[in-house]
């Protein structure tokens, strides 16, 4: 599949997307976030694919919709700033709380609006010593959309999920780690070798459990006590029938790092 605002490819296990728009710190042009869904789609259907990362060229992560196209573009009786969120940004964040493997996030750089929401809903972000965050849409006179309202406040708790969605300001990167949204923060040169290593060991994980735990997590933030319970049950019936499960118990026995297939 050719795509036009973003590349896309699988090797060692990773699949990368990396957004492709680097003039305009990535930031969404319509139609970008059906091509990210689509190649989340791609790598959650395509068995060598173990892990799927997402990125920025150049110096920016996403700086969040384009606002020189799309919505921001349209003259005041035709706009309808629910529309690419209907259509396109929904549907993408959906599509990667579905998928069935662990999604990392490369901050390396700016991540505004849109472009937080993204890497919220990814399953680790690593950022980069000088990326910033920003809830952006108050700024200019939006809300928080794409998942930020849901992810944010679960995340980080509700003062500091409204402080940024109410006064726009950038937090560093360390802070973003400080407040538990962050799973590291690294020497922006050493971002693709962390993160790397994290990839890497993501990517010769059991597949399918690490997929299920993911889902598990994320049901947890809306489901009751008991039925998380059944949840974990119903998980492990599965994970227990794994080949990994029986290589991971093997190799513990014998003392010798476990060989896991993704199956
Ligand atoms: O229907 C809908 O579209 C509704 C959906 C809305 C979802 C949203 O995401 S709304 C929020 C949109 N995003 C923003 O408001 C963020 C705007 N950008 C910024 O605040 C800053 O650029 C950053 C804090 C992200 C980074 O600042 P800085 O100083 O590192 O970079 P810069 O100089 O501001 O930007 C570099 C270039 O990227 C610059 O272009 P130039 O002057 O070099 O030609 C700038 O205009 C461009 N750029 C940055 N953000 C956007 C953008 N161009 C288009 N859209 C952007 N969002």
């Amino acid at each position: 599949m050719d795509f036009d605002h973003i590349t896309f490819g699988i090797a060692d296990g990773i699949a990368r997307i990396t957004l492709n728009r680097p003039d305009r710190l990535n930031a969404f042009a319509p139609g970008m976030p059906l091509e990210i869904k689509a190649a989340v789609e791609m790598a959650d259907r395509d068995p060598k694919a173990r892990v799927i990362a997402i990125t920025g060229a150049g110096r920016g992560f996403c700086a969040g919709a384009d606002l020189t196209a799309g919505t921001a573009a349209q003259p005041d009786e035709e706009r309808d700033a629910g529309k690419l969120l209907e259509t396109q940004y929904n549907p993408m964040i959906l599509t990667m709380r579905s998928c069935e493997k662990p999604i990392v996030a490369l901050v390396n750089g700016p991540c505004a609006g849109a472009g937080m929401s993204l890497a919220l809903a990814c399953d680790i972000i690593i950022a980069g010593e000088s990326a910033v965050f920003l809830q952006a849409f108050c700024n200019i006179g939006l809300v928080p959309d794409a998942g930020s309202t849901w992810y944010l406040p679960r995340q980080v708790g509700r003062a500091r999920a409204m402080g940024m969605a109410l006064l726009g300001e950038k937090i560093t990167a360390r802070e973003a780690e400080d407040w538990g949204m962050v799973w590291k923060t690294v020497d922006d040169d050493a971002l693709e070798a962390e993160g790397g290593k994290v990839l890497a060991r993501l990517a010769a994980g059991p597949t399918r459990g690490l997929g299920l735990i993911r889902r598990a997590m994320h049901n947890a933030q809306s489901q009751t006590l008991a039925q998380q319970l059944d949840t974990e049950r119903d998980s492990q019936r599965v994970a227990g029938s794994t080949r990994d499960f029986a290589e991971g118990v093997q190799a513990f026995l014998e003392k010798r790092p476990a060989k896991f297939t993704g199956r």
